[in-house]
């Protein structure tokens, strides 16, 4: 049976409507047609969730026929409104919106909802789907890139806007949901927009007061707008059962603030499910035939249909995904009379824009003299100024350790609340909203951006670095402080098995530098490449290696001249014969400072009668790269290999194969003095040479076959 309040879908009945009855009647089909699209496809996928886009339905409507500025067929239009959906598993919502106004994203993907390939994710995936900004689902980071986005936004505003032309022109909307606001990371990231004052940022509260245990009355007792208007936010609430109006007068409401908007909205997850609404049943998995039959009852749905979008709800929705067009021809012919009265900052914009590098960029790297002794963060230090000053675009900061990090950059002033002219970003002691901002940044495009911190603490921004590979943001991490070098700070600060871990991240280009000349080189791949790229830099002063003295005798397995592997550009394919020899029998690989080490053992091998290989093994992803038959060349075939790095031994066994030994630090450092240290822990020459020595011994005692075994061969 037909409920009177709704006409028969699939036609828009007026007979008998009030004025603006149509208006009325196309606003609920569209927000019953959201709702249904989720409850369909979660319960086809026997997954998924439900309850939360059904909820958020009436918001949804509202973002995306009344408040947003965007165009479907423009869906890369530089200056549309950015919309992150911060609680990513309610992805329904998203990809309900896409479809209904006009995104290239189709019904059939809707009804494989979460299947092989579906650009209907899971969760919603940057590059998956037309129109999806961000990948969400760790809850949490959505909103810190949400910030990101908004700061974005308004440092390019003021690097390129000028009076009577604004190309730069748009806000970021956002949805977060009880858990995203129990996540530390998006209370850092909400203190810094508010602390910034990033006016252009409205976040969307989904104030359900359901998680998947239960209610957050377990949990969460806390007045989240209170802890908002605490940040420096403007904050607005919107109240149970409110129509579609009230969320779009809250974002024009939003529009006129000086702060960043918190919008607390109450809601009810799963309404209209006669025995779920409510209940966190309804959050994370299939509603059931009988809950959904009531739901689609109590909207006036027919029971039985299911994906059914009326045409009349697509043509609606759609001419808003098409109003926009109308305002990107707009923004080209305001972008035209900019070029013309601008034209060096419309070609810098187009260029940042597109990520490009300003031409010859690269001449500017600094090189080092050999000889002088230099830590590898002062190298990045002075590296990174000598690029900042061709390259506008690079931009970032630190998270309090900006002296420690060698991130200032001499000239550049600070970003501040209404001074977003700078390129300087304080990120206080905010790593895991560091991580995520920074993705925001590079999500929203226009710059190049780097966040800094101790090694140690990049655990504390490992899922924005994880969330950053997995999109391929091409984020620059500085993590200096790499080792037990750190010294008399001790276990705490000393970092042991981050490498490992970072290493294990796919797509994150782990850099550990030998020297100053090798740093510069990082610095070029990581500005070269289109994923993150963490570059890993040591505290204490180590020499410009002599490269010319370390090579003197060519390479017998490459045929390649001491010359052209000496040269830190070996750093680009990961690893290379820093120091060749004739007839060695022994490699050994080293990264950062054990480089300098790992010469220093070669040497007193060498003096012993058993010559010894030394590779520089400065990004094991990078060398992963090369053919089997390069790697082999690389590492020695058939030479005995020790590993030598002051970190987790974990991933050497797969460069130093059978026979080989490491000399690593499986256990946590101490606080001492780095010199004491080092020798304490078994980094010097001679427990290196002893080590090799020994490993040597033993594989020979076991005779030819022993040495059959090559890992990479
Ligand atoms: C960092 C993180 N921890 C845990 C999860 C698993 N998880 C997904 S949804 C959810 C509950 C969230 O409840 P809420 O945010 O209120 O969403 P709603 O129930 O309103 O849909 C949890 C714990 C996650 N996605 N991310």
């Amino acid at each position: 049976m037909t409920d009177p309040r709704h006409p028969p879908v699939g036609s828009v009945a007026l007979g008998g409507a009030a004025p603006g009855g149509e208006e009325r009647v196309l606003a609920e089909r569209s927000i019953a047609t959201l709702k249904t699209l989720a409850m369909d496809a979660v319960e086809k996928a026997r997954s998924g969730h439900p309850g939360t886009p059904m909820a958020l339905a009436p918001l949804a409507y509202a973002l995306w026929t009344r408040v947003m500025s965007y165009s479907a067929a423009h869906p890369r239009w530089p200056d549309r409104d950015r919309f992150v959906l911060s609680c990513g598993h309610a992805s329904m919502l998203l990809y309900g919106a896409l479809h209904l106004s006009g995104y290239a994203l189709s019904l059939e993907a809707i009804r494989a909802f979460r299947q092989w390939h579906s650009p209907a994710a899971g969760h919603p995936e940057l590059g998956a789907t037309e129109g999806v900004e961000t990948t969400t689902g760790p809850l949490g980071q959505g909103l810190g890139n949400a910030v990101g986005m908004a700061l974005a936004e308004r440092m390019l505003a003021e690097r390129f806007n000028r009076p009577g032309h604004v190309v730069v022109d748009h806000r970021t909307w956002a949805i977060a949901s009880d858990g995203d606001l129990m996540e530390g990371v998006s209370a850092e990231a909400a203190s810094l927009a508010g602390h910034l004052g990033l006016a252009r940022l409205c976040v969307f509260y989904d104030d359900n007061r359901i998680t998947i245990d239960g209610r957050t009355d377990l949990s969460f007792s806390e007045d989240v707008g209170a802890r908002f208007r605490a940040y420096g936010w403007n904050v607005l609430h919107v109240p149970l059962d409110a129509p579609w109006s009230a969320y779009a007068e809250a974002a024009e409401q939003a529009r006129g603030a000086e702060a960043p908007t918190l919008v607390v909205c109450r809601t009810r997850i799963a309404p209209g499910a006669p025995t779920k609404e409510d209940t966190s049943e309804a959050h994370g998995a299939p509603l059931g035939e009988a809950e959904i039959r009531g739901a689609k009852r109590s909207l006036g749905w027919p029971e039985d249909a299911q994906f059914l979008v009326p045409p009349e709800v697509l043509a609606h929705m759609g001419a808003a995904g098409a109003r926009g067009a109308a305002r990107v021809s707009d923004w080209e012919t305001r972008l035209a009379a900019y070029r013309a009265a601008f034209p060096l900052e419309a070609h810098e914009l187009e260029r940042a824009l597109e990520g490009r590098l300003p031409a010859g960029w690269e001449a500017h790297l600094p090189t080092f003299a050999a000889g002088q002794k230099l830590a590898t963060r002062q190298a990045s230090g002075k590296t990174l100024n000598a690029l900042a000053a061709v390259i506008p675009e690079l931009v970032g900061g630190s998270a309090d350790l900006a002296g420690s990090n060698n991130t200032a950059i001499a000239g550049a002033s600070d970003v501040q609340r209404g001074r977003y002219g700078g390129r300087i970003l304080h990120f206080g002691v905010r790593e895991h909203a560091m991580g995520a901002v920074l993705n925001g940044m590079a999500l929203h495009g226009g710059w190049r951006v780097f966040g800094a911190t101790f090694l140690i603490f990049s655990d504390y921004m490992k899922p924005a670095i994880r969330l950053a590979a997995l999109m391929e943001l091409p984020v620059v991490y500085i993590f200096t402080h790499d080792s037990i070098g750190v010294g008399e700070d001790g276990p705490t600060h000393q970092p042991i098995e981050q490498l490992a871990g970072l290493r294990a991240i796919p797509g994150l280009c782990v850099l550990r530098p030998a020297d100053a000349s090798e740093t510069a080189e990082a610095w070029r791949v990581a500005l070269e490449r289109r994923g993150p790229t963490a570059l890993v830099l040591t505290r204490q002063a180590l020499a410009v290696l002599e490269r010319a003295r370390h090579a003197p005798e060519g390479s017998a397995h490459t045929g390649v001249s001491p010359a052209a592997l000496a040269p830190a550009a070996g750093l680009r394919r990961g690893g290379y014969v820093l120091r060749e020899s004739a007839g060695a029998r022994l490699t050994l690989l080293a990264t950062g400072s054990e480089v300098e080490l790992a010469l220093a053992a070669a040497d007193l091998l060498a003096s012993r009668g058993t010559p010894a290989r030394v590779v520089s093994l400065p990004s094991w992803d990078l060398f992963s790269a090369l053919s089997a038959a390069e790697r082999t060349a690389v590492l020695g075939p058939g030479t005995t290999r020790i590993a030598v790095e002051a970190a987790a031994s974990l991933g050497w066994e797969r460069w130093v194969g059978d026979g080989g030994a490491c000399v690593t630090l499986d256990r946590f450092g101490a606080s001492a003095p780095a010199a004491r240290l080092f020798q304490e822990l078994g980094f010097t020459a001679e427990h290196v040479a002893q080590t090799a020595r020994a490993a040597l011994t033993a594989r020979a005692a076991l005779g030819p076959a022993s040495r059959g075994t090559d890992l990479l061969g």
